[in-house]
C-alpha cells in the first residue's frame, strides 16, 4: 500500500470524515507517513474544532503536550454559553452547576477535581493538584478550598440559558438523561507533541440534573481519560456511570497494548458494555476516541451522532464522523 493510501486508510478507518465537502480537504493533503503525523491532537465534539485550535498554538510551536491539552480544553471552560462544561454548564437537580475534569501527562502524572463549584477553569485546578500535592483527586469543598488558596478566585457566574432550562425542567423534575448531543458534551482531548510524548484532559459539568454530589467517568484516570506514554491515550463521553462499569479508556489503553489499532480498540471496548449491558445501551450514549504511539487515531460510539475534531500538520482540524454500533 503506497503511504499515501495508507495514511488515509489510517486516518478515515471506520472514522467516515464528515461530509460538506471536508473530505476533499483531506484528499488533497500531501501524502505523509503515520511518522510524519505528529504533533497532533483530537478532541471530543464540534466543539473541539475551536479547543483544538487553541491546543496547536502550543503543539505547532514545539511546545509540550500537556500545556497544549490544558490551553485546548478551557476554551469550552470559558465558553459562557456552553450548557455542558464550565460554569455555564447545565446545572443539578438542586440547580447547581458542578464540574468535574482531570489531566494526565507522559510520565503517569494525573490530578483531578470533582464536584467542584464556582471555580472557573477545573482543568487548571487539577493540574495544580498533580503538580503541587502527593495526591490525584480532591472533591467538592476541599477541592473549592485548596483552589482558592492556590489563587483561583470564586466565581458566582450563572448562564441564564441553564437557569432557563432548569426551571423548565423543575416542571417535571424528570431523571432521564438524553441521549447524545445535549446531554453528553463532555471535551475530552489527547494530544501528542512534536517529541512524541502525550498527554489528555477531559472537563465537563457532568450530566444535566444530576443527584447532588454525583461524578461521572470524566474527572476518573482510566474511566474518562488515561494516558500510557509507551502505547498511546483514550478519553471517553457519555453517560459517566456506563464508561465507569468497565474502566472505560484503561481498557481502550490496554486494548491497544495487545496490538489493536485506536479503532478497534474503542470498538472493543464499546462491545464489552454492549455485552454487560445488553438493550440497555440502546438508552444511553458513550463514544471513545484514542490515540496510539505511532501518530494514529480512531473513534468509536454506541449511537449515532458522535463526533471528534483533529489537527495536524497533514489534517486542517476537520470534524471526523465516528462509527457507532447502532445506526
Ligand atoms: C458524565 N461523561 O458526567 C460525562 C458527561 C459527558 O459528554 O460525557 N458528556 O457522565
Amino acid at each position: 500500500m503506497t503511504s499515501r493510501r495508507k495514511f488515509i486508510r489510517n486516518a478515515a478507518i471506520g472514522a467516515g470524515i464528515l461530509a460538506s465537502g471536508k473530505t476533499d480537504a483531506l484528499a488533497k493533503t500531501p501524502a505523509p507517513t503515520i511518522h510524519q503525523n505528529k504533533p497532533l491532537v483530537l478532541s471530543t465534539w464540534d466543539f473541539g474544532i475551536e479547543a483544538n485550535k487553541d491546543a496547536w498554538k502550543i503543539l505547532g510551536s514545539n511546545g509540550r503536550a500537556l500545556d497544549a491539552v490544558e490551553a485546548g480544553v478551557m476554551v469550552a471552560e470559558n465558553d459562557l454559553h456552553g450548557l455542558s462544561v464550565g460554569l455555564a454548564g447545565l446545572p443539578d437537580r438542586e440547580g447547581h452547576t458542578t464540574l468535574d475534569a482531570c489531566i494526565m501527562d507522559e510520565f503517569y502524572n494525573c490530578g483531578s477535581v470533582a464536584f467542584l463549584e464556582k471555580i472557573k477553569n477545573p482543568i487548571r485546578v487539577a493540574r495544580k493538584v498533580m503538580e503541587t500535592t502527593p495526591h490525584i483527586m480532591l472533591v467538592g469543598a476541599g477541592a473549592q478550598q485548596f483552589a482558592l488558596e492556590n489563587g483561583f478566585t470564586l466565581d458566582e457566574y450563572k448562564n441564564p440559558e441553564a437557569m432557563k432550562a432548569y426551571q423548565a425542567w423543575l416542571k417535571e423534575k424528570k431523571y432521564q438523561p438524553v441521549i447524545n448531543i445535549e446531554n453528553h458534551d463532555t471535551i475530552g482531548m489527547i494530544a501528542m507533541d512534536a517529541t512524541g510524548n502525550l498527554s489528555g484532559a477531559c472537563t465537563t459539568s457532568g450530566l444535566a440534573y444530576k443527584v447532588r454530589g454525583r461524578v461521572g467517568d470524566s474527572p476518573i484516570i482510566g474511566a474518562g481519560l488515561y494516558v500510557d506514554n509507551e502505547i498511546g491515550a483514550a478519553t471517553a463521553t457519555g453517560t459517566g456511570e456506563e464508561v465507569i462499569r468497565i474502566a472505560g479508556t484503561h481498557l481502550v489503553v490496554e486494548l491497544m497494548r495487545q496490538g489493536r489499532s485506536p479503532y478497534e480498540a474503542c470498538k472493543e471496548a464499546v462491545m464489552r458494555m454492549v455485552k454487560i449491558r445488553g438493550d440497555k445501551t440502546k438508552e444511553f450514549q458513550v463514544g471513545f476516541i484514542a490515540l496510539n504511539k505511532q501518530g494514529e487515531f480512531g473513534a468509536y460510539c454506541l449511537q449515532p451522532g458522535f463526533n471528534y475534531a483533529v489537527y495536524s500538520n497533514n489534517i486542517p482540524n476537520i470534524l471526523f464522523k465516528s462509527d457507532s454500533y447502532y445506526a
